[in-house]
Formats: C-alpha cells, sequence, structure tokens
C-alpha cells in the first residue's frame, strides 16, 4: 500500500543540554575511575534510557545517602542537593561526586548571596522537585518562600516589601514566569531580581524551537520521561501555540501510533527534552519511515555552544 506523505519538522535545538552531557560524563568517568558499583543520588537526570544504560555499567541508583555505603564513590544529580547532603557524606567521608549543574549551583549561590544581605527569598518553582528541594535546602528550614502560581504572587506577604529577591527554578515555562515575575515586579518594585535568568538557555531555547514549529505542526511529538520537567513543558508550550495533539513519550515503542493515525498528520514536529538522548529521536524517525513518507526539515531557531568542565576529581 501506498504509504501517505508525512512531512516531519525536526526543532533545533533539542535533546542533551551542556548540564546533562556533564552529569551522564560524571558517571561514566567515575565507574572507570572507581569500578563498579558507584552510587547516585536520584536519577542522574529524568531519563530511563540513560538511568537504565548507566544503571547495566554499574551504577546503584538510590533516593538517599543512607541507602548507600560509606566505602563507595557517590554522585548528586544534575537538580542539586540541599546542603545537608554533601555536609553528611563529608561527615562519613565518603568519596562524594557532584554532577549539579552549574547553572543551577548559580542560582544556589545568588540565594545565599541574597539571604546574606539580609534579602527575603522568594523561589518560583514546583513543590516537590528535587531542583527545588535542592534550592531551599541551600538556606535554613523557612527562609526561602516558594512561589508555584500567580494567585501565590498576589496573596504573598512579605517582612518588607521593600527587602526582597527571587530565583526561579531552571526549567519552567518561560511564558508563565514571566507572568508570576510581572505580578511581583508590579506588587514589590524594589525586588532583586537574578543577575542572568535563571531559566536556563537550553529551557529557553527548546521552548523558542517548539514555538517556531508548533503552528505549523499537526501533532508535536515530545521525546522525554514523565518525571522530567522541561519535557513536559515543551508539550505544554505546543499545545498553547497551536499544537492540540502535543504528547510525551519515552520512546517509539511507548508512542500511541493509533492516536496519531487518527489525527491525521500531515505534518509532525518532533523534538526533545534536555535529558532526552538524540538516539530515541532518531528512533522515531526510522518509526514515522515505517508508516509514512517522510521528509524531514530541521528548523533551526538558535546555535548553542555551551559546555561545563568535569570536577577536578575526574578531569583528565
Ligand atoms: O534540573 C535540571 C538541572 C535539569 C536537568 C535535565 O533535565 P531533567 O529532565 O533531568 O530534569 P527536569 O525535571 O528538571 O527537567
Ligand atoms: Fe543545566 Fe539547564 Fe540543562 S539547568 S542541566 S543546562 S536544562
Amino acid at each position: 500500500m501506498k504509504k501517505q506523505p508525512l512531512k516531519v519538522l525536526l526543532a533545533a535545538p533539542r535533546g542533551f543540554c551542556a548540564g546533562v552531557d556533564r552529569a551522564i560524563e560524571i558517571v561514566e568517568k567515575a565507574l572507570e575511575k572507581y569500578g563498579a558499583p558507584v552510587y547516585v543520588r536520584h536519577e542522574i537526570v529524568h531519563n530511563e534510557t540513560v538511568v537504565s544504560r548507566l544503571r547495566d555499567m554499574g551504577a546503584v541508583f538510590v533516593e538517599e545517602l543512607d541507602e548507600a555505603p560509606d566505602d563507595r564513590p557517590i554522585i548528586f544529580s544534575a537538580h542539586g542537593v540541599p546542603k545537608s547532603v554533601p555536609s553528611e557524606a563529608q561527615r562519613r567521608n565518603m568519596i562524594w561526586l557532584d554532577a549539579t549543574c552549574p547553572l543551577v549551583s548559580k542560582v544556589h549561590i545568588e540565594t545565599e548571596r541574597h539571604h546574606s544581605q539580609g534579602l527575603e527569598v522568594l523561589l518560583i518553582g514546583h513543590a516537590g522537585h528535587p531542583e527545588v528541594v535542592g534550592t531551599l535546602g541551600q538556606l535554613p528550614e523557612g527562609a526561602i518562600t516558594l512561589i508555584e502560581t500567580e494567585e501565590d504572587a498576589e496573596t504573598f506577604v512579605p517582612r518588607d516589601a521593600t527587602r526582597l529577591a527571587y530565583a526561579t527554578q531552571t526549567t519552567l515555562s518561560v511564558d508563565d514566569t514571566a507572568s508570576i515575575v510581572a505580578i511581583l515586579k508590579r506588587r514589590f518594585p524594589d525586588i532583586r531580581l537574578p543577575h542572568k535568568d535563571d531559566i536556563c538557555y537550553a529551557t529557553t531555547n527548546r521552548q523558542d524551537a517548539v514555538k517556531a514549529i508548533a503552528e505549523k505542526s499537526d501533532a508535536l511529538i515530545v521525546v522525554g520521561s514523565q518525571t522530567s520537567s522541561n519535557s513536559k513543558r515543551l508539550v505544554e508550550v505546543g499545545e498553547r501555540h497551536g499544537c492540540r495533539f502535543s504528547v510525551l513519550t519515552d520512546s517509539a515503542e511507548h508512542l500511541d501510533w493509533e492516536a496519531l493515525a487518527a489525527a491525521q498528520p500531515e505534518t509532525v514536529g518532533l523534538t526533545a527534552g534536555a535529558s532526552a538522548p538524540e538516539s530515541l529521536v532518531q528512533g522515531i524517525v526510522t518509526a514515522l519511515r515505517e508508516r509514512y513518507d517522510v521528509t524531514v526539515e530541521e528548523v533551526t531557531t538558535a546555535r548553542e555552544n555551551v559546555t561545563f568542565k568535569l570536577p577536578r576529581a575526574l578531569a583528565s
């Protein structure tokens, strides 16, 4: 049977960011240096394929430090950890390696600086997300107020309206955050802003690339795991920019191909969250080729050349 033509708009940039590259390399290099098992506190990045590959290589994933023995190295995930975690590792004399993305560490440092200047700190982010838990844990309990919604921003009561600062999670929706910040700035004109945007370059670029393809696409496929906050935001951006059929999938095997066929797409947008490997994107293209007569067009909205150094203990 003759296949239906299908245009695939491939978003660029997509997939791995510099912080994810670095975090994965830290686990690989630690396994080389120390041998297996190497422990990792929390999924190194929120992607099932990445985690299961590293698990096969000898990484052991735990949620808390007390699940790891004293005598094996432990790595902290890209999302960052509360201050209490490295101090506990130190107390137990463990070898620990920090895979926190340097752009998350930057938020940690700025938050501490604002606190030490006597400012009350707000954090815009999602409750319970490990990055938020890590940033809240940079200061004594209760020192930071979490702002999740516009309503939170409207109802927050400061100690002193002229002595405020805010920070954000790095992987938020650029547009939702702008609305929350606008409310805070209206209510508290003196509020101290982050030195440079806390939403990272990779999050911003991936959302911009989706904005460029969503309206032209009958369906948008975002490759990423359900736990990945930045990947979920890409689905929302797709929906809000004119693509009602926007879905998140771990891989070609997990995609609901019947639902896609029912949408009768002529054009499909394709992207990946910052923690999703390119091989999974190519797997989707291959699976699309099995069903459609595919032409691929890459739509590039930014070029990235960011890299981060490895921790000194692993740099060769
Ligand atoms: O929080 C981060 C430093 C982003 C890490 C890469 O993405 P992912 O999917 O592991 O994490 P999010 O859930 O934060 O997007
Ligand atoms: Fe870092 Fe942003 Fe990636 S904070 S880990 S560069 S998504």
